[in-house]
């Protein structure tokens, strides 16, 4: 039976319904989950009682899952899923990881090389207040962006470093963040690529960036790269522009991080207790072009 499919948004984001991913998937239903994924960029899957194991073998179906480097968050015995929130063991430590500054628009991928990536994050736990997470779409923001913002970023590369990141934590609020030793920051290497790209798979154009990651774009200054890519993210972000999604237990929610940008809301919960279970895998998308 084919799934439903209910867009979310104008811009982007689809809910599927009729779909049991603790149920093996045929082919033919994957591609239909896929044809989703590519069109609206953000899927939204609810009522699903998934185990790890079940949520990583959904993840291989896109390709090759990436393993935290936050190994005391991994889920026992599934390294593929790491656990995202702010819920503690019970000598008080914390059990998962949880991002204070996590209301900053973002892909996920801007410091790896290879930039296509599907992030999945299964509700486990949710607070009744705050915990919402927000996306929007680069494909329609390169869409709908002024000519005279299009022709400054046309045909120029952007150049994301890792290290920027902290260093912006740092500089917002020391004490937010860990100062980088000379070893640490050697981990992180700038990766450059097309600010301006065309979707591997959908063909659309769309622009590739995020800001506290932004080293350069093209040959503008520092300064003046952090203000263009702030101007280009406040486009993407504009009020009417954005998906907000209000977590239920059991919603499975996975976007392409090419095609949209997120940001967590702020982590204040008022006493609930939010807990997610994510999982990222690089995309083949040569194996999937075009749609
Ligand atoms: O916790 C959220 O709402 C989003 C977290 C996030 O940015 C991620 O998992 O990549
Ligand atoms: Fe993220």
């Amino acid at each position: 039976m084919p799934f439903g499919l209910k867009p979310l948004h104008p811009d982007l984001g689809v809910e599927i319904t009729g779909c049991d991913l603790s149920q093996p998937l045929s082919d033919a239903e994957f591609n239909e989950i896929l044809g989703a994924y590519y069109r609206y960029a953000v899927v939204v899957i609810r009522g699903q009682n998934l185990s790890a194991e079940a949520q990583v073998a959904f993840l291989r179906r896109f390709g090759t899952p990436k393993i935290s480097q936050r190994k005391e968050f991994h889920v026992p015995g599934v390294p593929e899923i790491g656990r995202v929130g702010n819920t503690r063991h019970a000598d008080g430590t914390p059990s998962a990881f949880l991002d204070r500054f996590g209301n900053l628009w973002h892909n996920d991928t801007a410091s790896d090389e290879h930039i296509d990536g599907v992030t999945m994050l299964y509700c486990v736990k949710t607070p009744e207040v705050g915990g919402d997470t927000l996306f929007a779409s680069t494909t329609r923001a390169y869409e709908t962006l002024p000519d005279e913002l299009k022709a400054r970023i046309d045909g120029r590369q952007v150049v994301h470093n890792f290290n920027k990141h902290n260093d912006y934590l740092l500089a917002k609020n020391p004490g937010s963040a860990k100062p980088l030793s000379a070893e640490d920051r050697a981990k992180w290497s700038d990766r450059v690529h097309a600010l301006v790209q065309t979707h591997p798979v959908t063909g659309k154009r769309l622009f590739f960036i995020t800001p506290t990651l932004v080293k350069t774009i093209g040959d503008y200054s520092e300064p003046e790269s952090e203000r263009l890519a702030n101007e280009l993210v406040a486009h993407a972000t504009r009020p009417g522009a954005v998906l907000r999604h209000k977590w239920q237990v059991g919603d499975l929610v996975f976007w392409d991080n090419r095609a949209s940008l997120h940001s967590a809301s702020p982590a204040n919960y008022q006493g609930g207790e939010r807990l997610m279970h994510r999982g990222y895998s690089y995309v083949d998308v040569a194996a999937h072009a075009p749609r």
